[in-house]
């Protein structure tokens, strides 16, 4: 249809996503194959019917279970260039991508192969098809401080590979504050920051990424609307809010699109940004978030295009990288 066409056409960003939660169920079968592995499920269609989740949890047990898949450094780029290739068709020129370093290396895979994958098929890119992009480290908030720690101090040869810092994984009883001394030594060491809160969790988390973390930016943070003076911190320091809608609505965080947060976010002068996070998990890329939005909420053609305005403002660019996007 004509707004189909225009979404898709619009210079977009995808600045919440995850490399490892992007790989489409062929390519996971594909990988498994070349790598030996026995997966659940033998056909691309009985893989992507397993995708429906119950909240959070549920998801993360088959996003770790598909990462088993990611051995070698081939796989890492492979999966890498998939996602950048489908992202550069969506109209996307900004993307910043996530990857979770502690799946891989608990299984013994060394910490150059992921790099060196996952970074060349971003060089690529930025050639093939003139993509900016940027790569963000996240660790597992379900795991420990010293963990986190530890992929810190493993990711410092690539230091100036890497623009950020992230944190996800189980939100419900693994607040920001755990993490506290983790955020500062990223800070100290020159990394932006940026951590999932208010997904799953309370306000509180949100509040607590604010204060304690003093991130960048928010990943979700959906639930900062249950508390009015976060909300007017947040809308005054204009702290970006990558927010994931058809993730909220496949992990259950809202029980239909009619009800996602997203306009109430805008209408109370949040930083609002629409992000992919895990695409074929949750059955979209941006182009499917921004549509599913404006279905289900009726965002305006000026909504639509402010929301992609304001991930061009969010980036983790240089300002005049940001005038060469905008
Ligand atoms: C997540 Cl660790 C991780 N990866 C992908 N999506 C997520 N959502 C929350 N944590
Ligand atoms: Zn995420």
């Amino acid at each position: 249809t004509g707004i189909e066409a225009f979404v898709r056409g619009l210079p977009k960003t995808d600045l919440h996503m995850h490399i490892e939660g992007s790989i489409e169920p062929q390519l996971m079968l594909d990988l498994a194959a070349r790598n030996g592995l026995k997966l659940r499920w033998d056909t691309a269609e009985a893989l992507r019917g397993a995708y429906r989740f119950q909240n959070l949890q549920s998801f993360l047990d088959l996003y770790f279970e598909g990462c088993k898949v990611l051995v070698t450094e081939r796989d890492f780029h492979d999966v890498t260039r998939a996602y950048l290739r489908r992202a550069h068709e969506d109209g996307v020129i900004r993307a910043e991508l996530f990857i979770g370093p502690q799946s891989f290396t608990e299984r013994g895979t060394p910490i150059e192969a992921l790099m060196s994958g996952v970074l060349g098929a971003m060089e690529e890119a930025r050639r093939e098809h003139g993509m900016s992009l940027g790569l963000m480290i996240s660790v597992h908030r379900h795991r420990t401080e010293p963990d986190a720690m530890a992929v810190l101090d493993q990711v410092m040869p690539w230091k100036d590979h890497i623009i950020g810092i992230g944190m996800g994984g189980a939100e419900v009883g693994n607040p920001p504050s755990k993490f506290a001394r983790f955020f500062q030594a990223a800070r100290d060491r020159g990394f932006r920051t940026t951590v999932h809160a208010g997904e799953e969790g309370p306000a509180a988390y949100v509040r607590e990424a604010l204060d304690l973390l003093q991130v960048d930016r928010i990943d979700h943070g959906n639930a900062c609307l249950a508390d009015h003076d976060l909300v007017r911190e947040l809308a005054a320091q204009r702290v970006p809010l990558t927010v994931c809608p058809l993730s909220n609505l496949r992990l259950k965080v809202v029980s239909s699109m009619r009800e996602h947060p997203l306009k109430a976010l805008m209408a109370h002068g949040l930083h609002v940004t629409v992000n992919s996070d895990d695409p074929p998990y949750f059955d979209g890329y941006v182009t499917e978030n921004l549509l599913a939005c404006r279905d289900a909420l009726g965002l305006s053609t000026e909504e639509i295009v402010g929301l992609v305005r304001n991930g061009v403002e969010a980036a983790f660019v240089t300002e005049e990288e940001r005038q060469a996007l905008l």
